[in-house]
């Protein structure tokens, strides 16, 4: 049977990933970080949390990631942890550095002095492009990072390459262009806003504040893209893909097909807050997707209308199920709606 590492196994993607894989056979160990309250409802929710080993590990921890690389012995590394909100890479771009920077070659170091056999698997990403130097992104296109994520992130890609190319290792990065669901972080634009129109719709909210309305994104389904994940680390030859839809929708966009399907006028309920704008935007991405779909066999199925009404359905139904007095593994009810952060990243 053989053995996956996942890291950040308690996120939306790893979470899809250790389902993806059970089904194909794997024995999934997935690594979480030791918190006061646990956070495995996404495993509970697809219902794999009682079929993997779970593994406490830090990224900013070389002692712990050892310990579960030499625990596990794994086939198949997938490193999926991160802090992944570039909003708040602003307000703290260090530990954004050392996690998302600075963990991945933590891990290449370890499998280049323990194993080198082992395949590895780094979660890049879009937001490299940053200010794209052409439209669509491919895997030649330059990178342009805008926020410490992406700087953090362009380090991981960078180190990955030079691993496989110095060392023979056989690492790869999967560009993936955005990509949602409904076990998509709360803070992220789509589910901010299909879980607000839910809550719009039941009568739990008034209103929906956002960002910038104007950005654009190549939006796919979560699933899919964890599928592309396993897919590139089983190729005779270790390379770095983009994964995407190559359509671009803007936020606006997403807000009216998500209000459109409640039979709700967004006009009565958005109204945007400059403070939830970042100190820099990425304005628009889309990728091109012809070197996976050519060489690995993957494409995306899921449009963007689908996406939304996914996303839009089960978080309906999920406050529905909740006021009937369900109770399920869901994030929702655990944030209060009328705290105040105090976005220190705001725009001067
Ligand atoms: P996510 O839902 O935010 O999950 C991130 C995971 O990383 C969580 O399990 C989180 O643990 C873990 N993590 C955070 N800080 C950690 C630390 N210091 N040590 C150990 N684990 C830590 O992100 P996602 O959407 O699944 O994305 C997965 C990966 O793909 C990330 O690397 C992300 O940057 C990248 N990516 C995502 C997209 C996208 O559109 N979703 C696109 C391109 C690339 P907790 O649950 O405890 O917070
Ligand atoms: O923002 C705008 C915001 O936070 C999308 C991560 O998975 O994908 C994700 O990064 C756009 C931005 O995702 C709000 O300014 C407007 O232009 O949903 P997001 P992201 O920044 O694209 C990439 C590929 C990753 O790698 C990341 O890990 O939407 N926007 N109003 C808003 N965004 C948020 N979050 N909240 C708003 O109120």
């Amino acid at each position: 049977m053989k053995r996956a590492l996942i890291t950040g196994c308690t996120g939306q993607d790893g979470a899809y990933l250790a389902k993806f894989l059970l089904e194909k056979g794997y024995q999934v160990f997935g690594t979480y970080r030791r918190v006061s309250t646990p956070n495995f409802w996404r495993l509970q929710y697809l219902d794999v949390l009682d079929k993997i080993t779970l593994i406490p590990v830090d990224m900013a921890d070389m002692a712990s990631i050892l310990e579960a690389v030499t625990l596990t012995d794994p086939q198949e590394v997938y490193n999926l942890a991160a802090q992944s909100y570039v909003g708040a890479s602003f307000d703290q771009p260090l530990l954004t550095a050392e996690i998302d920077g600075s963990g991945a070659t933590r891990i290449l170091e370890i499998i280049r002095h323990l194993r080198k056999d082992i395949r590895f698997y780094q979660a890049s990403t879009s937001e490299l492009y940053g200010t794209a130097s052409e439209t669509p992104q491919t895997e030649t296109t330059r990178f342009w990072p805008n926020s410490p994520y992406a700087s953090a992130k362009l380090m991981s890609f960078q180190n990955t390459r030079i691993y496989r190319e110095a060392y023979g290792m056989f690492a790869c990065n999967g560009i993936l262009f955005n990509h949602e669901s409904p076990l998509r972080g709360m803070e992220f634009v789509t589910r901010k806003i299909t879980n607000a129109v839910a809550r719009i719709k039941l009568g739990l909210q008034e209103e929906l504040v956002l960002g910038n309305l104007a950005a654009g994104r190549d939006w796919g389904y979560a699933p899919e893209y964890v599928e592309a994940m396993w897919m590139i680390l089983q190729q005779e030859t270790p390379d770095d893909f983009v994964c995407a839809t190559g359509e671009i929708h803007a936020v606006k966009e997403l807000v009216d097909e998500a209000f459109r399907l409640v039979d709700l006028d967004p006009g009565r309920y958005v109204r945007t807050d400059e403070t939830l704008l970042r100190p820099k935007d990425v304005e628009l991405l889309c990728g091109d997707c012809s070197k996976i779909t050519r060489v690995v066999g993957w494409k995306p199925k899921t449009t963007f209308r689908e996406l939304v009404k996914i996303m839009v359905d089960a978080d309906l139904k999920r406050w529905q199920d909740y006021l009937k007095g369900e109770s399920f593994p869901w994030d929702a009810q655990n944030y209060p709606g009328d705290i105040t952060l105090l976005m220190r990243h705001k725009k001067k």
